[in-house]
């Protein structure tokens, strides 16, 4: 992207262009050094049209019902609220190889053709559990963008959700009844970060083990640390195929803001995030600066296979990379 190409991005996203929306997320997704560079520029001029979005992640198992949910969500708000819902989906298997990159916009059409809406799929691949390394910034490009509300979908695989929290307002935490025993999952501290528990597919013959499921996550959330004086964790039941509930997990989502924003911890919330993510791109680029150099990459080849036949002890050889840097 030239000079005036990153200007001309940065305009079209600030205009609300589709395409360049789309591309501007590739550029600021993209390791390529010269890339890093654009996207730096690019993000510098959208900052101060960001920040203007809820922020909302979504986590669960796989196969817990997150995309189906999200459709629903997203066509609700989109609907009957006057959102304008971005949805970054980040697909684990895409980095497989797998088709279902998609399978999840198939998934997600009718939420995909509406142009209230924006869905992007990202592949998982090279991220910090389970979450792309670009998501927090494509976020920031789509609230540039005119999204008020974004929603990003990852795979709940423990640390994955707290890198979600570490970049979303609300974390909503989708179980599906019957997936697993419910108090198995606290006991991992699986829920600690949710804001929201929401048990999904409570429809047919799934209703009544799903009241059930959350009846055991409302007691056994009683005694979990507090993430926030404020907020106790609410524990809903929806179904995205009969639409019961889903209003309710949007409810509480504009309470629990609400809460944050009305406590001063929204703000200090997202101030820790940019720092957060300040940190990880700081790791990041000193790591990819010495992979991208070749003579740095050959000694780093040698000294990880003295490390692995146990030559050299890690801490010595990590005193030495540090002083290739
Ligand atoms: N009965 C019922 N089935 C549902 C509901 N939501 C999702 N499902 C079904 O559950 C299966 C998984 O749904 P997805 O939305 O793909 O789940 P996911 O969590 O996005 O899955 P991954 O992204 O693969 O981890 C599908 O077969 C859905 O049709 C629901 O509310 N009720
Ligand atoms: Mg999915």
């Amino acid at each position: 992207v030239s000079d005036s190409g990153a200007s001309g991005l940065a305009q079209g996203v600030l205009e609300g262009d589709r395409r360049a929306l789309a591309r501007a997320i590739t550029l600021v997704e993209s390791t390529r050094p010269d890339h890093r560079r654009d996207a730096g520029a690019l993000l510098d001029t959208l900052l101060s049209h960001t920040g203007n979005a809820m922020r909302i992640g979504v986590s669960g198992a796989p196969g817990a019902g997150k995309s189906t949910f999200i459709e629903a969500f997203g066509l609700h708000l989109v609907e009957t609220k006057e959102r304008r819902v971005a949805v970054l989906a980040v697909d684990p298997s895409s980095a497989r190889g797998g088709g279902s990159i998609l399978g999840d916009k198939t998934r997600m059409a009718a939420l995909a053709r509406d142009d209230r809406a924006f869905i992007r799929p990202s592949p998982s691949g090279g991220t910090l559990g389970g979450v792309a390394r670009g998501t927090s910034d494509a976020m920031l490009v789509c609230e540039a963008a005119g999204f008020d509300t974004v929603i990003v979908e990852t795979v709940g695989v423990g640390q994955s959700e707290t890198a979600v929290d570490e970049m979303v307002d609300t974390f909503v935490l989708l179980v599906a009844p019957g997936a697993g025993d419910a108090i198995q999952g606290i006991k991992r501290g699986v829920t600690e970060t949710a804001d929201v528990v929401a048990v999904t597919k409570a429809d047919g013959e799934l209703h009544g083990s799903a009241q059930q499921a959350a009846s055991e996550y409302a007691d056994a959330l009683r005694f979990l640390r507090r993430k926030y004086a404020a907020w106790a964790p609410m524990v809903l039941v929806t179904s995205a195929l009969t639409g019961d509930g889903i209003d309710d997990v949007w409810d509480a989502v504009v309470r629990h803001h609400e809460v944050l924003a009305s406590e001063g911890v929204l703000a200090a919330r997202r101030r820790e995030h940019a720092v957060h993510s300040f940190w990880a791109r700081v790791r990041e680029q000193l790591l990819s600066r010495l992979q991208d150099d070749v003579d740095a990459r050959e000694q780093l080849g040698a000294l990880e296979r003295e490390v692995a036949a146990g030559q050299v002890s890690p801490t010595t050889a990590a005193l030495q990379v540090t002083e290739l840097a």
